[in-house]
């Protein structure tokens, strides 16, 4: 069997159904499988969209997902995306073509070490020596990229070993099954800590939502009756909040944090990762006792706290089964804060948008979003806080309403030009998607951050670009509507009124706020 028609009948195996990717002479053998073999070819029109898009199906789907990318050029165009996956624990596996290694003594075009670019931001980067292997090799990719803390595995594609026959006849037993389990004696100090503390509060993060310890997390809160609080600029939903026990998102500021957390003799840290930005003096969470549960290795190694990697939700499962049932405290008094009109407008919105994913990228206003539409379980993403990456969350929308989902992406207008072009395959495949661009008519985080300490910067116009989002997105077939605070009701009606994909530009006023 040719070495191409093994390799996609392994991508079939593995319960893959689609590419991503943007085509190029060195991928024609594996294109080829992929049009006799009936896999859907998900066209990008940018390499690196593709990869965002592929994120946003695997956080969809919770399996890894298949990355096609053009040698040298599409893996180059596509590292800061690749990066951000890996920072977010998503599963991919991104293939990209490489020259023939017959006559690679020659330097040909298109030729670069692909395997040692792609090494540094993904979990493992390989490339096979011979045609044999090919299978073999996509198998690994795939199983590593589902071993904690999951995340991207490259693997490059030699041209020559794709074209090859091979022998068929691969184990068909791929399948990987990870447990890190909870020892007793390890859950039952933890309960004797918290047994012993005055006044315990939940710090919740990320990995909550990526091991769905949410329903054992919302138990041990209620056992406790403590405060939950979200980890700053959290990438995925910790906790629904809605919940009455749910104190809003920590700031990236170790002043901040502490601050929140002053009345708390212990700080229990789940699945969180305490981000900090941007430097400041001090020591986080000094006094307290700290302990730390995670799933993900990496994260296990961050702070200087007593940690335990473990079964996030096993390890919760057995704590609430050991703690004490706490009286119900007097919630604390909410601040009354005075609701301005983007926060009605986000209040609106949520309200229309129903059961839909949110895909948070309003650098200057994810606080609020945080706040007024909120985190619901395996519903909110956002890499503000991962690697801050502008023009993920448009496409990973797509990506996520193409396997099946629903999504709304609420991002700004700077956020909006780094990948408009994501647009076009969501009209080509008739995905159901909407996306929200607030323009602020430039780069308002930037504007806040220079406020007070960098004042030249403010009005540099390097950092005030204005672009007619309406025209770009009626340019690759997306229907668009403009509005002010004021008409926003109306245009969020249009917008959600049916299932084709739709942006509305909401224009806001030029604030400028000084952030630090
Ligand atoms: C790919 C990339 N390039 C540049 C930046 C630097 N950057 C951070 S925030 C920002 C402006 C964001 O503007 P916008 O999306 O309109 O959101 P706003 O701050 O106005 O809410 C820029 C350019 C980045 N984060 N990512």
């Amino acid at each position: 069997m040719r070495a191409s028609k093994a390799f996609v009948e392994q991508v079939k195996r593995l319960g893959i159904r689609r590419v991503y990717g943007n085509p190029g002479s060195t991928e024609m053998p594996l294109l080829r499988e992929v049009v006799e073999g009936n896999l859907n070819y998900i066209l990008s029109l940018h390499d690196g969209i593709s990869v965002a898009m592929a994120e946003g199906e695997f956080l969809y789907s919770g399996k890894p997902t298949l990355v096609n990318l053009h040698t040298v050029n599409g893996l180059g165009n596509s590292i800061a995306y690749i990066y951000t996956a890996l920072k977010d624990r998503s599963s991919i596996v991104i293939t990209a073509g490489q020259q023939d290694t017959r006559h690679i003594f020659h330097d040909p075009i298109l030729y670069a070490d692909i395997k040692r670019i792609a090494e540094p931001v993904v979990k493992l980067s390989l490339e096979p020596y011979n045609a044999e292997d090919l299978p073999k090799y996509l198998i690994r990719a795939y199983k590593v990229s589902l071993t904690p803390p999951f995340g991207p595995v490259f693997l490059s594609l030699p041209q020559n070993f794709m074209n090859e026959e091979i022998e068929e006849g691969f184990s068909e037993d791929f399948s990987i099954r990870v447990n890190m389990g909870a020892r007793d004696g390890e859950v039952e100090l933890v309960a004797k800590e918290i047994n012993e503390s005055r006044n315990p509060a939940i710090i919740a993060g990320f990995e909550v939502d990526v091991f769905n310890a949410h329903d054992e997390l919302v138990q041990l809160a209620e056992k406790l009756n403590c405060p939950v609080f979200a980890e700053p600029r959290a990438s995925r939903a910790p906790f629904d909040s809605s919940h009455n026990l749910f104190y809003g998102t920590l700031q990236p500021s170790i002043s901040s944090i502490n601050s929140s957390l002053l009345d708390n003799d212990l700080i229990l840290i789940i699945g969180a990762s305490i981000v900090l930005y941007p430097y400041e003096k001090g020591k986080l969470l000094y006094g307290k006792e700290v302990i730390e549960l995670t799933s993900d290795p990496e994260e296990a190694g961050k702070r200087v706290w007593k940690t335990f990697l473990c079964d996030l939700g096993e390890f919760l499962r057995k704590l609430n089964q050991m703690v004490k049932k706490r009286e119900k405290r007097g919630r604390r008094n909410k601040k009354e804060e005075s609701e301005g009109e983007i926060q009605r407008a986000l209040r609106a919105i949520l309200k229309s948008s129903g059961q839909r994913a949110i895909f948070d990228e309003v650098t200057s206003l994810t606080q609020e979003i945080r706040q007024y539409i909120g985190y619901k379980p395996g519903k909110y993403f956002s890499n503000i806080a991962r690697t801050s990456h502008l023009g993920w969350a448009l496409p990973s929308s797509i990506g996520y309403s193409i396997a099946g989902g629903k999504a709304l992406a609420i991002i700004g207008d700077g956020s909006f030009n780094f990948s408009p072009q994501s647009l076009w395959t969501a009209r080509k495949y008739n995905v159901d998607v909407k996306v929200i661009v607030i323009d602020n008519k430039g780069y308002g985080i930037l504007r806040n951050y220079a406020k007070g300490n960098y004042e030249e910067v403010v009005n540099a116009d390097f950092i005030n670009p204005v672009t007619d989002i309406e025209k770009i997105s009626e340019a690759y077939g997306v229907e668009s509507l403009s509005t002010d605070l004021k008409g926003v009701q109306k245009g969020i009606d249009w917008m959600f009124k049916d299932s084709e994909v739709k942006l509305l530009r909401i224009e806001i006023e030029k604030e400028i706020k000084k952030l630090l």
